[in-house]
This record gives structure tokens, C-alpha cells and sequence, in this order.
């Protein structure tokens, strides 16, 4: 039978406090009025009570299978009520001390449910990100905004405001809002999907970028069926390259379902790789494919190891770039015009960036009440992201 949640009508709590991905290692977090009791039914050490501050080596005793040798874990007492608890980062292992700490009468909570130490809600939603951040570029202006980047720019906002000074607090909302879109890539990968007629090479250039056989390389055109999505860092920033199937049409109802699917990739991406076959050149394929790219576009004149001509047959006025997948000429290149198209300039150190939805959406209104003249309603905007019962819903009044 499980045990009581609580003793004291408070419930014990556990969560995974590390990313919920494979890692080498994770750190499960038990707090409440049974945290060390419910640990130490399971983890054996030498110490007989857990010292806050002192560290513990042990094993973890399965609920499963006590006779099975157990999982190495590091214990920290950091508080009365409160161990972390570190073991290997796979997420079976994860998952089987989560489960035994759950069968004692933990509530497993999500790691948005963890008390934090922080009272203002944008450090404590930088904290939470920043455990999901994937490369070391976004944590550390994540890191920034939980030291209270973001936090302390709004409040000179709301005192310029305030203090009757509108054109400043408008100059300032301004430089806020033209990184509101970079900062929601920090957590959530920019898209760059590459897109093309049949067999050009857009498996081999993704492979090449990423460093890895990731997709599907052949000879015979109409390879790549479904779209496919490589995570990987440009530039040091988070990136998802989509390979998607060859343009073209088709007889075949699978095929066509995966040029469908390849041009709903193009039409959502930020970044468009527009693939030529250097000695096929520019066709018919391409030029459709024109009205439904992004802003962000780029010409990858692939296979430039069979074709010595210059580019040339496109209109408009793109700067190919020359690439070849066979010792990897020009796709150092592509590589770096991604990054710059994507991150042109790179925020300065301590540079304030809104970073959810949220953030951006009430800067975005209160820009628009402050031209409007509706300064309460700015500063009502503003006042929201810092108020630390606030549930991260802009109103628009
Ligand atoms: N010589 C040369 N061959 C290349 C290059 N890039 C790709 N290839 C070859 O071209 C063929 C097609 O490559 P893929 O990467 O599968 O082409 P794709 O555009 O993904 O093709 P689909 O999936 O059919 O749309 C393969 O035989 C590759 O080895 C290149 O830069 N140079
Ligand atoms: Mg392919």
C-alpha cells in the first residue's frame, strides 16, 4: 500500500531537475516533510542520517528487485525538507527512482511546479528554460535574463514611463522588441529546411552539415519520402535542419504526400536552402518554389565538384553559394551564411531579451499603447511580467 503523500498535510514532492533527455547525469529533486525518509528507504549509504551540506555516495535498491545491485547515486541534504538526489542520466534510470519515490508516496510535479527562489516570474521562467537550453550560446543569455536582464530593463521602462519621459520608455520598448523573436529561439529551435527538385543532393548537404549519416543519401531521384529533422547548433546556436522530399509531380500517392509535406516545411520555416544541381542548373521546380519561401532564403549550387560554369539562369538577385558534398567545399560556407542570416547580430553581453511568447506579446502592446498615448495601459502591460503571482497571460484591455 502507498504511503501518505504527506505527515503533515503537506505532500512530498519529486522531480527530474535536469533536461528530460538522455544526459550523462541527472539530478532528481525530493522536497517536503518525508524527503529524507523516503530516500533513505531505498539508497543505502554508510551515513546513518543525511547532514545537510555533507555529500553521500550510495546505491539506489530498486523497489523492483531490492536483491539487484543498485544504480550509483550522490545524495545532498540541502535543506531540512529538502535531498537532491544525482544519478546516471538515462532516462530509464530516471524513470525507475522517480517510480520508486512515487510508489513511497512522492507526487511526481513538473519541473514548472518546483518551488524556485526566485519571487520574480521572468527569472523564474529563465530558470526552467535555461535547463531545456541545448547549446552553451542560449543558456548564457538565458543565464542573463535569470540574473534579471529583462527584469530590470522593463522596470526602467515602467520609471520612464512614470517620471513623464514616453520618448525614452518608447526607445527602450523598441530595442526590447527587436529580440523578442531571437529570444524564443533560445528554447525553440530555429527551422531550416532544405528544399529542391529530386536528387540535387539536400540529404547529403543536411548529412554534411550535422557531421553524421543522418539522412538517407542514394543515386536514384525521389529518395527521401517523408521530412526529417537533424538538431544541431549553427554558430553556437540551437538549429532543427529539415531535409524534405524532392519536388516534383508524381503518380505516386506516397511521393505526393511527402511533396506536400515538404512544401508545408518551406512555407513554416525561418530559413529556406533553396538546392540547385550544379549541372542541371535552375528549373521550373525552383522558380515555383519561389513565391512560398520565407525572408530568409539561400541558394546551395550543389554538386560544384561536376560543374565548373559559374551560376547563372535564376532571376532575382541571390548570391549562390558554391557547394559540393564530396570533400565538402563551400558547405563551411553555407554553414556560416545560415548563422548570419539567422542571429545577423548577436546580443552584448547582459542584453536584455524577452524570451516567451509572453514576454514579447506585452512588449509588443505596451509599445503600441505608449505611441497611443495610453501610458497606464503600458505600464499596466509591464507591470504584469513582473508581478510574482502573475500566470503569464498578457490582457489586452
Ligand atoms: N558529385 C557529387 N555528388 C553528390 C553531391 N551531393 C549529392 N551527390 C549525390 O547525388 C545523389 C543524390 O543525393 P541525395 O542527397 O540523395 O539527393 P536528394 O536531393 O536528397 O534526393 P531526393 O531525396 O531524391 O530528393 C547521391 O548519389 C549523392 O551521392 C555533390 O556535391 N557532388
Ligand atoms: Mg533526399
Amino acid at each position: 500500500m502507498n504511503a501518505p503523500a504527506s505527515t503533515a498535510g503537506q505532500a512530498t514532492i519529486v522531480t527530474r531537475l535536469t533536461a528530460q533527455i538522455p544526459s550523462a547525469i541527472a539530478t532528481i529533486g525530493v522536497q517536503g516533510p518525508r524527503a529524507v525518509e523516503v530516500v533513505l528507504a531505498h539508497a543505502k549509504t554508510r551515513a546513518k542520517e543525511l547532514r545537510i551540506g555533507r555529500i553521500h555516495y550510495g546505491t539506489w535498491r530498486w523497489a523492483g528487485d531490492p536483491t539487484v545491485s543498485g544504480e550509483q547515486i550522490v545524495l545532498c541534504r540541502q535543506a531540512d525538507d529538502l535531498v537532491e538526489l544525482h544519478c546516471h542520466g538515462g532516462n530509464a534510470v530516471c524513470n525507475v527512482i522517480l517510480g520508486d519515490l512515487q510508489k513511497a508516496g512522492c507526487a511526481l510535479v513538473s519541473q514548472r511546479d518546483w518551488p524556485s527562489q526566485f519571487a520574480c516570474p521572468i527569472a523564474r521562467a529563465a530558470e526552467q528554460d535555461l535547463i531545456q537550453a541545448t547549446t552553451d550560446r542560449a543558456a548564457a543569455v538565458l543565464l542573463d535574463q535569470l540574473c534579471g536582464a529583462l527584469a530590470s530593463s522593463i522596470e526602467q521602462v515602467i520609471q520612464a514611463v512614470e517620471s513623464g519621459r514616453s520618448d525614452l520608455a518608447e526607445s527602450q520598448l523598441e530595442q526590447l522588441d527587436r529580440w523578442s523573436d531571437f529570444g524564443l529561439h533560445l528554447t525553440e529551435p530555429w527551422q531550416v529546411v532544405l528544399a529542391g527538385p529530386p536528387n540535387v543532393g539536400k540529404s547529403s548537404l543536411v548529412n554534411a552539415i550535422v557531421g553524421s549519416l543522418r539522412a538517407i543519401v542514394h543515386h536514384e531521384p525521389g529518395t527521401t519520402r517523408d521530412w526529417l529533422e537533424a538538431q544541431t547548433a549553427v554558430d553556437g546556436w540551437p538549429v532543427a535542419l529539415n531535409d524534405t522530399a524532392g519536388i516534383r509531380s508524381s503518380d505516386d500517392a506516397l511521393e505526393s504526400e511527402g511533396v506536400d509535406r515538404a512544401l508545408g516545411r518551406v512555407r513554416q520555416a525561418d530559413l529556406v536552402v533553396l538546392v540547385v544541381d550544379a549541372c542541371r542548373g535552375w528549373t521550373d521546380v525552383h522558380t515555383n518554389l519561389i513565391a512560398s519561401l520565407p525572408e530568409r532564403q539561400l541558394l546551395a549550387w550543389n554538386k560544384s565538384d561536376l560543374s565548373s560554369l559559374e551560376p547563372d539562369g535564376f532571376p532575382g538577385d541571390w548570391k549562390p553559394i558554391r557547394t559540393s558534398t564530396v570533400g565538402r567545399p563551400g558547405v563551411t560556407d553555407l554553414i556560416a551564411e545560415i548563422g548570419s542570416q539567422l542571429v545577423p547580430r548577436s546580443p552584448p553581453e547582459n542584453t536584455a531579451v524577452p524570451f516567451r511568447h509572453e514576454h514579447g506579446q506585452a512588449v509588443a502592446l505596451a509599445l503600441e499603447a505608449i505611441k497611443s498615448g495610453r501610458h497606464a495601459e503600458a505600464v499596466a502591460q509591464l507591470r504584469m511580467l513582473l508581478a510574482p503571482s502573475w500566470s503569464g497571460k498578457p490582457q489586452r484591455s
